[in-house]
């Protein structure tokens, strides 16, 4: 088996742009207008977004990193012996990394991420420093269902879903998406996914509202980029950023408040928002390990280890299908 992403077709999906207007109309007739999440990463949000891990309130991705280093011995032995390990939504390869330098016998690493261009240089980058690695990108939705490249043959499969990112789903969505990567990986797969911890509500709301604004400017491009790509008019320095910890819900919620009375056009159509009326444009899920093992076993994955740091922040899951 030998690096494929010099061959990895594109997957057919929707223009992004109409799917991006058919979703701002869907979450703007809502008595609680929203926009979903996927959006804030575009170039500049991504951007933000990695300015956000080096936060010093953003204890994610730091904590999480730590894991993988006190642990990563032990979390790649919880993987089959010659697996292929696919990534959901790789991004940049920062976190595998860590997982790969204790897997010589990995048979490929599969970078899954709809943004073609940045697997193309994350590939190749990965290449460099791991030259004997077997890479097969797929630029893929990973929300939606995609084919494993055929090169894999039939290699038990491992999945990685770091970030905690599947917290950003509701939890009926987050325990399909989960069944999902069940059914795309196979019997006997394992999967290590980074969940955030529910804690003390004070670190949460900082950690989504912190002191330098990064996470105001993060929220609020969201409305810039509405503003380049679907001719929008809003006027950012009338919407303020808020972070609260939803209890009941057990998520962070991030929302942009009007500040006053308006109406905004957004591709010719006019949305009237009130004083103090919000757009919900993310929630960001904290789960208990029991907790999160629940949802997991709904979803047909039953626990085999579970990693956290020294002060219970984060947690690295080990799942068996
Ligand atoms: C990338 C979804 C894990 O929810 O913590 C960070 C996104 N939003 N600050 C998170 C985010 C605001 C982040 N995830």
């Amino acid at each position: 088996i030998k690096p494929t992403f010099a061959h990895a077709a594109p997957i057919a999906r929707l223009p992004d742009d109409r799917a991006f207007l058919d979703d701002l109309l869907a979450g703007f007739a809502k008595p609680q207008k929203s926009l979903p999440a996927k959006y804030f990463y575009d170039a500049a949000g991504s951007d933000l977004f990695e300015a956000i891990t080096r936060l010093p309130e953003y204890y994610p991705t730091r904590t999480e990193l730590r894991i993988l280093d006190d642990h990563g011995t032990e979390i790649a032995a919880s993987l089959a012996p010659g697996a292929a390990l696919v990534e959901f939504g790789s991004g940049s390869t920062v976190k595998v990394r860590r997982l790969l330098r204790h897997l010589p016998d990995l048979r490929a690493y599969v970078p899954v991420d709809v943004s073609e261009s940045f697997l193309r240089s994350e590939a190749a980058a990965l290449q460099a420093d791991f030259p004997h690695l077997a890479i097969a990108p797929v630029a893929a939705d990973f929300t939606r269902d995609f084919d494993l490249p055929d090169s894999l043959g039939d290699s038990p499969c491992a999945g990685f879903f770091p970030g905690s990112t599947l917290g950003n789903f509701e939890p009926a969505e987050a325990i399909r998406l989960l069944r999902q990567f069940g059914a795309t990986l196979g019997q006997g797969a394992t999967l290590v996914v980074g969940i955030d911890l529910v804690k003390d509500k004070a670190v949460l709301e900082a950690a989504y509202d912190d002191a330098a604004g990064i996470t105001g400017a993060f929220n609020l491009n969201l409305l810039a980029r509405i503003n380049r790509e679907l001719s929008g008019a809003f006027d950012l320095g009338s919407f303020a950023h808020r972070a609260v910890f939803n209890d009941h819900d057990s998520r962070i919620e991030m929302h942009l408040v009007s500040r006053q009375a308006q109406a905004v056009s957004v591709a010719g159509r006019t949305f009237r928002f009130a004083d103090g009326e919000s757009i919900h444009t993310e929630s960001s899920y904290k789960y208990t390990i029991p907790g999160f093992r629940r949802l997991a076993a709904e979803a047909g994955w039953s626990p085999l280890q579970v990693w956290t740091d020294p002060d219970a922040l984060f947690s690295i899951h080990a799942l068996r299908c």
